[in-house]
């Protein structure tokens, strides 16, 4: 399938390590989101993301992988997103599993189906931030200056700004929007309904919802159209 994540407005990221009922996840699929984006901070294996994989293929979203282990890379996505947590503290998480992967598996890899994203980790306390020892103490200088070494020194395709369990500061996200050239600016954080998508989709180009898919299917639906009705 090919994949136009330079269209993409609105994303569903889901946790391999969290329940999720047939009913739930065919409403997801439904829901005239662009992508279903597989992706967890702990707890991801091989096994969890290759029945997540199986079963969101039922239907026809289009499906990606974000990559944090090694181990749970499985065929069969439509993409591979690979991110590169640019203000962590343990440079594992900037080039150091990159290099190990890339180690194994480099010379067979299909480059087309490989997307880089340049991360900015901003909520401290979330787990995100804890695993990969991310700086977050950054003011918006910073922040910038991360997004134009993602978007013009090492041209990602994606900038994400992650906000994980908490929602951001949109001003920020729209300076880091205006900030950005080629770069898909990512919005993920604390999107709890339509009023949240609506803002952020209005400071960042696509939108990502997690954890409320897992505490409020209903309000987690309203974000498709709510993003999608923000120009
Ligand atoms: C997490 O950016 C996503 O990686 C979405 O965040 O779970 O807070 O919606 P939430």
């Amino acid at each position: 399938m090919h994949v136009h994540l330079e269209q993409w407005r609105h994303v569903f990221k889901l946790d391999p390590d969290r329940e999720l009922t047939d009913d739930a996840l065919e409403r997801i699929c439904l829901s005239g989101t662009d992508a279903v984006m597989v992706g967890g901070s702990s707890g991801v294996t091989f096994d969890n993301t290759v029945d997540l994989l199986a079963r969101i293929r039922r239907y026809e979203v289009p499906c990606v992988l974000e990559v944090s282990e090694q181990d749970a890379v499985v065929p069969g996505f439509d993409l591979f997103m690979i991110p590169v947590v640019l203000n962590a503290g343990d440079p594992e998480w900037i080039v150091g599993r990159q290099r190990q992967a890339l180690r194994e598996y480099g010379a067979m890899m299909d480059w087309q189906q490989i997307v880089t994203e340049g991360y900015i980790i901003l909520n401290g306390d979330s787990t995100a931030a804890r695993v990969t020892q991310a700086d977050t103490a950054l003011d918006t200088k910073d922040v910038e200056a991360y997004a134009r070494l993602a978007d013009k020194l090492f041209r990602c395709p994606v900038v994400y700004l992650e906000y994980s369990g908490v929602f951001g500061d949109m001003e920020l996200v729209k300076r880091v929007r205006h900030t950005v050239g080629e770069s898909r600016l990512f919005y993920g954080g604390g999107i709890d309904g339509a009023e949240r998508a609506r803002e952020a989709a209005a400071c960042a180009h696509t939108v990502v919802v997690g954890n409320i898919v897992y505490h409020n299917l209903e309000r987690a639906l309203e974000t498709v159209q709510a993003v999608k009705e923000t120009v």
